[in-house]
């Protein structure tokens, strides 16, 4: 049987309608809310001939489908490629692209060196980083959101919360765009990033190593779990790894496209600057409201069945978590970016045990860069169109230009 992107082709489900759209064409990456809502108004399920997969964008079944780790698997791959049927491009990774058991003994590892009290010791460098990073664009007034903020303040925090000892940012940022795309269709915007990986991934391999890593931070925790046995040393090396892939771009995304809504909404930076402790409930809001990861596929592996849909084993099913965190059906005013709005049970880090295991972290970056806002900036205006950079699985600004007025 000839594959389809990697994996088995499959027929439309009974009841499910077929949709002809591209769901990564570049139109819709970049600018996704029809697409959004058209896929909800589909059904449970669409079915995408292109890729002869289905896709879900309602919050209920994405929900389900993307908790139920025994029926949907990840060990298969969270992307269009079937694992079992094709070599991926790099080797597994050993937590996001594995099933329990053995995803259990190094999630375990990666949740203890980045839990809320392991985060805690960090808030106060965050909180320094971020009031100085702030201070110096106000000083400049008009600068870059991505280059200079969104980009700048993980691949500085996070490279010394993990104990890099090069923070190439250039490298950095186009690593994890390379892991995002590579999740999707071998399409043009795939291959422009996988042309990069003989340059690139040399250079994270050499990050990854032990004798690279302060003795003091999150990396450094991690072989630490090898000395005790509890991982192999080479475990810990994917286990780093991992804090690269996922780390930086998710962030990155997550600042950018917090200070895209900021911009946007001067009446939600008021309510934010009146009371700064929104700084933490505001970035949830942001997440939900544009979800960095805007989808991620799931792998059937046993026949079953969702909302009356019945599902064949391999069917690959695009969980499009965007499209859920706006669903109308789940959420009040769900087009409506309101910082004070209740956010919880968002899918924008996932759910289930494979949910984000560095959501804390990712939080209290946030809450710094957003705080150091609230205190110090007194409007944010755009100054120049946005920009956005079509990606697989992440909806990413390429460009936001800025500028910050003092209070
Ligand atoms: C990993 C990995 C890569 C991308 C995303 C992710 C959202 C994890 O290499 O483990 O989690």
């Amino acid at each position: 049987m000839d594959l389809v992107e990697g994996h088995y082709p499959i027929e439309a489900p009974a009841g499910v309608p077929e949709w002809d759209v591209d769901p990564f064409a570049p139109e819709i990456l970049t600018d996704p809310i029809d697409y959004y809502t058209e896929l909800r108004a589909k059904g449970p399920f669409a079915y995408i001939p292109k890729y002869s997969m289905l896709a879900c964008g309602r919050y209920d079944e994405a929900k389900e489908v993307f908790s139920d780790h025994e029926r949907f698997v990840s060990g298969r791959g969270v992307g269009l490629q079937d694992f079992k049927l094709e070599q991926p491009w790099r080797p597994p990774s050993i937590v996001l692209e594995v099933d329990p058991p053995y995803h259990t003994q190094n999630r375990r590892v990666l949740a203890r060196v980045m839990a809320t009290k392991a985060v805690q010791r960090l808030k106060e460098a965050f909180r320094i980083a971020a009031d100085d990073l702030i201070d110096a664009l106000l000083e400049r007034g008009s600068f870059e959101g991505v280059g200079d903020l969104a980009e700048a303040f993980p691949v500085n925090v996070f490279s010394k919360a993990v104990g890099l000892a090069d923070a190439d940012r250039c490298k950095l940022v186009d690593y994890g765009a390379m892991v995002f795309n590579g999740i999707g269709p071998d399409n043009a915007i795939r291959q422009a990033s996988m042309a990069k990986v003989p340059t690139i991934v040399p250079w994270i391999t050499e990050q990854c190593r032990r004798e690279n890593l302060s003795d003091d931070g999150i990396g450094a925790e991690i072989y630490a779990a090898a000395d005790t046995g509890e991982i192999t040393e080479d475990e810990a090396g994917m286990l780093i790894r991992s804090l690269l892939s996922a780390g930086i771009d998710t962030t990155v995304t997550g600042l950018g496209s917090a200070l895209w809504c900021f911009a946007n909404n001067p009446g939600e930076l008021e309510r934010l600057k009146v009371d700064p402790k929104l700084a933490r409930p505001a970035f949830e809001e942001t997440l939900r409201f544009t979800s960095p990861i805007h989808s991620f596929c799931r792998t059937a592996g046993v026949d079953t069945e969702v909302g009356g849909v019945s599902i064949v084993e391999g069917t690959k099913i695009l969980c499009v978590l965007g499209a859920a965190n706006l669903d109308e059906s789940h959420w009040t005013d769900a087009g409506k970016f309101d910082i004070q709005r209740r956010t919880l049970g968002h899918l924008a880090f996932g759910i289930g045990i494979h949910g984000c295991v560095g959501q804390n972290l990712a939080r209290a970056e946030g809450e710094a860069v957003l705080g150091a806002i609230a205190r110090k900036v007194g409007r944010i205006e755009l100054d120049g169109e946005p920009v956005w950079r079509p990606n697989n699985s992440i909806r990413a600004l390429d460009r936001l230009p800025l500028r910050f007025h003092t209070a």
